[in-house]
């Protein structure tokens, strides 16, 4: 029996470890043009981090606990007591004036989108509510998306996934996007969740049938 806690331990304590890392949380997929950051930036002030054809997303704090309602700048109001994610949106393209660059694309959440902040006031007012430490914002400088005009925007929430269709030359968009926790659930020893959760508990099973020689008659 000790060899098999000694296994059985480990299995326990990676289970808490990516829990803890996010793993059980935040972005699912993308499409498009769209780019997961597995690896927050070190900056996402206008030039640190250029792509003409890609858009990049990261996680930003996760599991913030609201003591106050928080309304975000598409009109939602989210009530105090709620626990909630953060990401962020950031296309700075390697722009020159008068030439607009186009990209487009889906971020897919493992739980609902509850509000965005698109505007400078929306996204400097919670930068240091959302925002990572060890990530640098351009709080002050221009990053709204524009509603008219050839760099104007959209962001359009269906559920747990955010359409953006965006247009920038000189300047950056930027959307910080609000989402619900998702909270796996267990039905009958199987895990009816995303696809991550599904691999590592294949994984453990996998260990745990071993340790045990459930399968040994197989
Ligand atoms: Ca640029
Ligand atoms: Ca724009």
């Amino acid at each position: 029996m000790k060899k098999r806690l000694g296994v059985i331990l480990p299995v326990i304590a990676l289970v808490v470890a990516l829990g803890a890392t996010g793993v059980f949380a935040a972005v699912k997929y993308v499409t498009g043009d769209m780019v997961f950051l597995y690896s927050p930036p070190a900056s996402v002030v206008a030039g640190a981090l250029e792509s003409s054809d890609e858009v990049y997303v990261f996680n930003e704090k996760q599991n913030v606990f609201l003591s106050s309602d928080l309304l975000t700048d598409d009109s939602k109001t989210i009530p105090a007591g709620t626990s909630v994610n953060s990401h962020l949106v950031h296309f700075d393209p390697v722009g020159v004036a008068n030439v607009v660059i186009s990209v487009s694309g889906t971020v897919n959440f493992d739980g609902d989108i509850l509000g965005l902040y698109t505007t400078n006031d929306g996204l400097d007012g919670t930068d240091a509510t959302f925002g990572l430490t060890g990530t640098a914002y351009p709080t002050g400088s221009p990053r709204f998306l524009e509603v008219t005009g050839v760099n104007a925007d959209t962001a359009t929430v269906d559920g747990s996934k955010l359409a953006v269709d965006l247009h920038a030359n000189t300047g950056i968009d930027q959307i910080r996007v609000i989402t619900r926790p998702h909270t796996p659930t267990w039905v009958g020893g199987e895990v009816q969740s995303v696809d991550k959760i599904e691999l590592v508990w294949q994984w453990i099973k996998g260990i745990l049938l071993q340790v045990f020689g459930l399968n040994s008659s197989a």
